[in-house]
């Protein structure tokens, strides 16, 4: 009787999952998180939800109204652009499986989908003495990467996380696919792209002392 206790325990244990668990498994927090229609494997590697277990955006999630939408490309450039959701899609795109180094030690691999920032910037003519890319979203948030980081490196502005549209919190309709930069400079929810001089150009969190680099490797905390 007392073995067949132990045998119902043992069994209950295993089929919740408690000690069954690898140490990489899923927790149950964690797959919550998943939506609708969202890849969790790609080539064998297992992706992390796209939507964080937390919103640190300086004035919360954005819900953007696709039909009003524009995308603004301006500054030093020859024909600044105003381009709709679709222009957008309708670029060449590129696929990147890609680690967001994220507030307070998180991170999350995710398989993003979108377009080269540089061929968002040629539809306008970038101007010769441009060397800082600022982006700007619709909650007054901004950041910049230098233009040869971008080029260089063949950064990606996302339409898409883990296959489905990027949620309202992971910032639809675009994100900068920032690889290698701590998360502030992942600008979400982005409607303008202003091309400038300014190489000491510092953003929402950069003017307040994080640093413009931001290199993950570097330590730097998002
Ligand atoms: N538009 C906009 N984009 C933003 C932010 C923001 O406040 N507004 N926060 C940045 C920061 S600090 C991080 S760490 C990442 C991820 O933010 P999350 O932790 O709130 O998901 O988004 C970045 N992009
Ligand atoms: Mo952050």
């Amino acid at each position: 009787m007392k073995k067949f206790g132990v045998l119902i325990i043992a069994l209950l244990l295993f089929t919740t999952g408690c000690s069954a668990e690898k140490p990489d498994a899923v927790s149950s927090a964690t797959m919550s998180r998943y939506r609708e229609n969202e890849i969790t494997e790609y080539q064998g590697a297992r992706l992390d939800p796209a939507v964080g277990p937390r919103d640190n955006s300086i004035k919360g999630v954005q819900y953007v109204d696709i039909e009003g939408y524009q995308l603004t490309i301006d500054g030093l450039v020859d024909t600044p652009q105003t381009l709709r959701y679709g222009d957008v899609l309708a670029l060449s795109a590129y696929e990147r499986l890609i680690t967001l180094h994220c507030v307070e030690g998180w991170d999350a691999t995710i398989l993003w989908k979108g377009v080269l920032i540089q061929d968002l910037l040629d539809t306008a003519g970038v101007r010769e003495d441009a060397v800082t890319v600022i982006f700007g979203a619709v909650d007054g948030y901004t950041t910049s990467l230098p233009l040869n980081t971008i080029v260089d490196n063949q950064l990606i502005m996302a339409y898409q996380s883990n296959g489905i549209p990027l949620p309202a919190e992971m910032g639809y309709p675009f994100i900068v696919v920032a690889e290698d930069k701590m998360g502030y400079k992942w600008a979400r929810w982005v409607n303008r792209i202003t091309l400038s001089d300014d190489a000491d150009y510092e953003g929402f969190w950069e003017s307040v002392g994080y640093s413009n680099d931001a290199s993950v490797e570097g330590g730097g905390r998002d």
